[in-house]
């Protein structure tokens, strides 16, 4: 195969700009297919891309060389889809990843894999059970530049052992539905792959506070949240969530070692002194600051889906954050720290 036929479920947000990412970005890939709940936003999506008319298709209707499924399930089932990109809402993951083991059609996951540990285990032993890795989830900061470079440069042992991890991952805003669940489950997520990546370990237990919220927030809402994490190797990492920072977007991150630190997210661009200032300009959407993680992430998963791999954060890694992330709902609402309840991998692998 030397071209990937790629279809999209869920053209949200984040489907619409991986979308146009496979389009105008990704070389050795097409944009065959869209889905989304919303027809009228399929529809306009896929004649912006394909730059085609509406026209009859099998199963819904077509824009160019772009078809529109109504349902994401026939899409995901077509014969002329190669393989497929999940950003439709994690509560309709589970039904759509079993679709794309039964059909042998390879995926990339948007977090979470999906809304809980229980379900995300059935989805690695159902993967594992098929005898082949389909599945890549869309921790995409493990492709952003100067993470892959903080790794490379803990894992080459020059500081020494790392010891902390010191995490801040800001959001400008968030929307009234944004509640305290979904600070854990849908931002402080990305701390805990990073964790589990840099350190090469497991969390075995997460302990979340939740200082006094912002007034910006609605009530009840706990912005900001302070977590700990405390990793099988004794290891420790924290990070302050705050997703109504106003400022912009910010995320850093300090590995703290034996023989030094190394810091990355200090902001990048022109540094300016002007009109009594000096300062450099603060994203304020998560797409900008990691618009290079994601077109790294979507190239590197084609290039390998091409060669029948996979090239990123396992399902196993999505399962093993989703754990992590329950426990982490259990804290939020306990105040107290709790363990992380995960199965034996060399059980679930045999
Ligand atoms: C959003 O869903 C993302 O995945 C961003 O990477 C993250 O920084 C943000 O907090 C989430 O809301």
């Amino acid at each position: 195969m030397s071209e990937l036929r790629v279809g999209v479920v869920g053209v949200g947000v984040m489907g619409a700009d991986h979308a146009e990412r496979v389009v105008r970005k990704t070389a050795g890939a097409r944009l065959v297919a869209v889905s989304d709940a919303d027809q009228g936003r399929a529809e306009k999506l896929a004649a912006e891309l394909s730059g085609g008319t509406a026209g009859r298709a099998a199963g819904g209707t077509s824009y160019g060389n772009v078809r529109v499924f109504a349902d994401p399930l026939a899409l995901i089932a077509a014969g002329d889809v190669d393989a497929v990109i999940l950003a439709s809402p994690g509560f309709a993951h589970a039904e759509q990843l079993f679709a794309c083991l039964e059909h042998g059609k390879p995926v990339l996951c948007e977090k979470p894999l999906t809304m809980d540990a229980a379900s995300s285990l059935q989805v690695v032993e159902a993967e594992h059970k098929l005898g082949r890795q389909l599945i890549q989830v869309g921790f995409m900061r493990r492709f952003d530049p100067e993470y892959a470079a903080l790794k490379e440069l803990l894992d080459s042992g020059e500081l020494g052992r790392t010891l902390l991890l010191h995490n801040v991952h800001r959001n400008q805003t968030s929307t009234p539905s944004f509640r305290s669940e979904m600070i854990v489950r849908d931002s402080m997520v990305h701390e805990v792959d990073i964790a589990r990546w840099l350190f090469g370990e497991e969390i075995t237990r997460i302990t979340v506070h939740t200082p006094k919220p912002t007034s910006l927030v609605a009530d009840g809402v706990s912005d900001p949240q302070l977590a700990v994490f405390e990793l099988a190797n004794g290891a420790m990492a924290d990070v302050e969530v705050f997703v109504n920072f106003q400022v912009g977007y910010e995320v850093r991150c300090e590995a703290v070692a034996e023989r030094g630190s190394a810091t990355i997210g200090l902001g990048s661009g022109v540094f300016t002194r002007a009109n009594g200032l000096a300062g450099a300009a603060v994203p304020a959407d998560f797409r900008v600051r990691f618009e290079q993680a994601y077109d790294i992430e979507v190239q590197r998963w084609v290039d390998a889906t091409l060669r029948g791999e996979i090239d990123g954060p396992s399902a196993w890694d999505g399962y093993a954050a989703a754990a992590v992330c329950e426990a982490g709902l259990e804290s939020l609402s306990s105040g107290k720290p709790a363990d992380v309840a995960l199965a034996d991998r060399s059980e679930v692998f045999g």
